[in-house]
């Protein structure tokens, strides 16, 4: 099985990723958790999307393309992966077709998780407190300031992949603002139609 999960920051995207690794044992690809290791090992790549990433902008297309195209190709990935914030631009989609296309490989489904706005600021707010409340590191991009340019870098770079996968027939919705087992089921229903 080879997912993406598509949908703007907050949307939950992480949440569902993680719960379909453990129920399929196929592993979760997430650009964020991808780029925030490489910021915390000192790597170039992490030095270099550091401030980007703090500010709540995209991290270049050429750096995310190229850690996505090393590590669908770890033995892990052999029987699929579930795509979590990966592609953000349709330039990235493009690129992740030609990926695929030298290893042979197809998506089996694009999900979208639909939220509104008001309930992502929310979540943030809620995933910060409770951050704090465990005596835990907010994430640097949690800020109400970057959270607004991440709004803002979706509606304009990552938005359109939406009709960019409907106009190629791959794309599927969900409401993301059910409850998190609900978003799950809705999910695995869609990965049901596919397979059949
Ligand atoms: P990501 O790490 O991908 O983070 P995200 O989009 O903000 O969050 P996600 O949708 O995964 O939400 P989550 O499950 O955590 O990106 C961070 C940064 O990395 C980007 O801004 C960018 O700089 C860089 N980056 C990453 N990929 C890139 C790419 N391809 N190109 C360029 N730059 C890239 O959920 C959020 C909260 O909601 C959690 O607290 C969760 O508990 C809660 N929640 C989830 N589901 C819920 C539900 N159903 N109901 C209630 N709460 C829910």
């Amino acid at each position: 099985m080879r997912l993406i999960l598509l949908g703007p920051p907050g949307a939950g995207k992480g949440t569902q990723a993680k719960i379909l690794t453990e129920k399929y044992g196929i592993p979760q690809l997430s650009t964020g958790d991808m780029l925030r290791a490489a910021v915390k090992a000192g790597t170039e790549v992490g030095l270099r999307a550091k401030s980007v990433m703090d500010s709540g902008g995209l991290v270049s297309d050429e750096i995310v393309n190229a850690i996505v195209a090393d590590r669908v190709g770890e033995p892990d990935c052999s029987k699929g992966f579930i795509l979590d914030g990966y592609p953000r631009t349709v330039p990235q989609a493009k690129a992740l077709t030609e990926i695929l296309a030298e290893k042979d490989l197809a998506l089996d489904a694009v999900v979208e998780l639909k939220v509104d706005e008001a309930a992502l600021i929310k979540r943030i707010e809620t995933r910060v407190a409770e951050t704090i409340a465990a005596g835990g590191t907010v994430r640097a991009d949690d800020n109400p300031e970057s959270f607004k340019k991440r709004l803002v870098e979706y509606r304009e770079k990552t938005a359109p992949l939406s009709s960019y996968y409907a106009g190629i027939g791959e794309l599927k919705m969900v409401d993301g603002m059910a409850d998190m087992s609900a978003v799950t089921a809705q999910i695995e229903d869609v990965l049901k139609e596919t397979a059949s």
